[in-house]
């Protein structure tokens, strides 16, 4: 066990196996490896769940702490239902936890009108044309919304997705690249108490979705600085936004990374179009001291 665990950790993350290793007792030492495990961070799936299988393979659930960033959902293969298989995947990895993103927001906005839910039938698009007219040409897949309309254990996981999460270095995972979601709380706590609140009555989630759009609010330092010292954070690991980078993009001296890097093979209609799996998924560097 001590050596699967020390050689896990460097296999994994190239990172120190756990200090004390002959001064504590094996219980000791197994609990010191798992709050020490690795950080991997998985990026945008939009409904390649095949992809995500293979992204996953050389990261055993037990040797790493997983961190989705949400968009589980639209964008996979047309009809396949990926984004639910990808949704159910990540609700059964041990160790993970995620939030939410615009597009899971987004089906259960378009589940709950299939419901008839009366605070959403009167919603249209600016343009006129239907909410359902608009998820299908966002990769809509009517497979994913049945699929999760018939898993209510799935639906119930989804719902109690947070907004937000605070990894135990003050690493702030999110999945906009935005600051709305400060106006929603001081602390995450609050912010993710007002979004359970939004999606625990009907027709909640098309409030909470409307915190998930923005973008590139981090490319101006300052205004990231002030959101960083809103949650007491030293840095941002968010999705939403597609870089064209082989690895995360990282800006302000790594105060902000960057984990969508276009996932999907499906999403784009150009062939070979999608980024390298290691551009979305990839072990978190440690923050500098
Ligand atoms: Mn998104």
């Amino acid at each position: 066990m001590k050596r699967f665990i020390a050689s896990g950790w460097l296999e994994a993350g190239g990172l120190s196996p756990p200090r004390r290793m002959d001064a504590v007792g094996s219980a000791d030492l197994i609990l010191e490896a798992m709050q020490h495990r690795p950080v991997l961070i998985v990026g945008d799936v939009q409904g390649d769940v095949e992809r995500l299988r293979e992204a996953l393979a050389p990261y055993p659930a037990d040797d790493v702490d997983t961190v989705f960033l949400g968009d589980f959902f639209q964008g996979g293969e047309p009809g396949a239902a990926g984004g639910a298989a990808a949704a159910r995947l990540v609700m059964q990895r041990r160790n993970s936890r995620a939030v939410l993103g615009n597009h899971d927001l987004f089906l259960l906005v378009i589940l709950e009108r299939s419901r008839g839910v009366t605070e959403l039938a009167e919603w249209r698009t600016r343009d006129g044309i239907s909410i359902e007219e608009l998820w299908l040409s966002r990769r809509g897949d009517w497979a994913d919304l049945h699929a999760v309309a018939e898993d209510a254990e799935l639906e119930g996981w989804l719902r109690g997705l947070p907004f937000m999460l605070m990894l135990d270095d003050s690493t702030l995972v999110q999945h906009t690249d935005d600051d709305r979601y400060a106006e929603l709380g001081a602390t995450v706590d609050e912010v993710n108490a007002a979004v359970s609140r939004h999606l625990n009555r009907p027709g909640g989630v098309l409030t909470a979705l409307r915190y998930t759009i923005g973008r590139h609010a981090f490319a101006d330092e300052q205004r990231l600085q002030r959101y960083l010292t809103h949650f007491g954070a030293r840095r941002v690991v968010h999705g939403h936004t597609p870089h064209w980078g082989d690895a995360p993009v990282a800006l302000h001296d790594g105060r902000v990374i960057s984990f969508d890097g276009r996932f999907s093979r499906f999403w784009s209609d150009i062939p070979d179009d999608s980024g390298p799996i290691s551009a979305t998924v990839a072990l978190l560097p440690e923050l500098p001291a």
